[in-house]
């Protein structure tokens, strides 16, 4: 990725902390950032390449839903197997978008990747055979989420799997207050500063709406999807499998 600079963005203190946005500043820094900042990321990024290779079936659509600079689209791109598929990966953010149209035009491969901008509420999905929102949905209104999750489902082909990745948020105050002591510890690990971790909760947390994990099962499940299980957990962050 051609993005290498360090993220610096919350590193001295601010007079006021602006609501977190995916702009030109968060691009630059974006590949580090999500890294030192979300356990697991290069595991499940990798996971869902296995799983592109497992699920994505001939002649169908594979949409990457907030794809920032690609990281799954193209670890996907890297190991469909299946013939005549097309990657569409979709980003509100214009400086997300261009970014990863540069990265999907350094690699070539058997499968087509579509880059473009937009709102992934208002896109019309269909005939896909693997959907990943990965860490997305956790920035959607709350009250759209039931609504995507039933047009991911719609869009699914039979055996078309979503793969879902997010934040969580634990009812039992203890549990929340210990993940969150261990994700912080992660970040600290990582090099981030207690100011920097507690500037970037301010900027983050109006914007971004952890739910539940039992929330997402169920949704999952009035969505229509047959099989859901959750494949990866570390801290407050995890990632689940749903399979039409
Ligand atoms: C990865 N999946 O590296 N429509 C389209 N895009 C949106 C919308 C929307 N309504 N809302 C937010 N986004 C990536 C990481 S980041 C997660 C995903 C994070 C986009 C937003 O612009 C951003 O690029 C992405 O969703 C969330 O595997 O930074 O924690």
């Amino acid at each position: 990725m051609s993005s290498k600079e360090k993220d610096l963005i919350y590193s001295s203190p601010k007079t006021r902390v602006e609501d977190f946005r995916f702009d030109a500043q968060v691009v630059e820094v974006f590949p580090d950032m999500i890294k030192r900042s979300v356990p697991g990321y290069s595991t499940i990024i990798e996971t869902i390449g296995q799983l592109s290779a497992r699920y994505a079936q001939d002649d169908t659509n594979i949409y990457d839903l907030g794809c920032s600079l690609g990281a799954a689209s193209l670890a996907m791109r890297q190991n469909i197997i299946a013939d005549n598929c097309k990657i569409i990966s979709i980003d509100n953010s214009k400086e997300m978008v261009e970014r990863c149209q540069i990265h999907v035009n350094a690699f070539k491969a058997k499968t087509p990747c579509m880059v473009k901008q937009g709102d992934i509420l208002a896109e019309d999905m269909h005939n896909a055979s693997v959907i990943v929102l990965n860490f997305t949905l956790q920035f959607i209104a709350p009250q759209h989420r039931q609504t995507l999750l039933n047009n991911i489902a719609k869009a699914l082909v039979p055996g078309g799997i979503l793969v879902l990745s997010e934040k969580i948020y634990d009812e039992d105050p203890v549990c929340m207050d210990l993940l969150n002591d261990l994700h912080h510890n992660f970040k600290r690990a990582n090099g981030y500063s207690d100011l920097e971790i507690a500037q970037k909760r301010a900027a983050i947390e109006n914007v971004m709406k952890p739910d539940h994990l039992n929330t997402h099962l169920q949704h999952l499940h009035e969505a229509g999807f047959s099989h859901a299980t959750p494949w990866f957990q570390c801290f407050n962050f995890f990632s689940l499998i749903a399979i039409k």
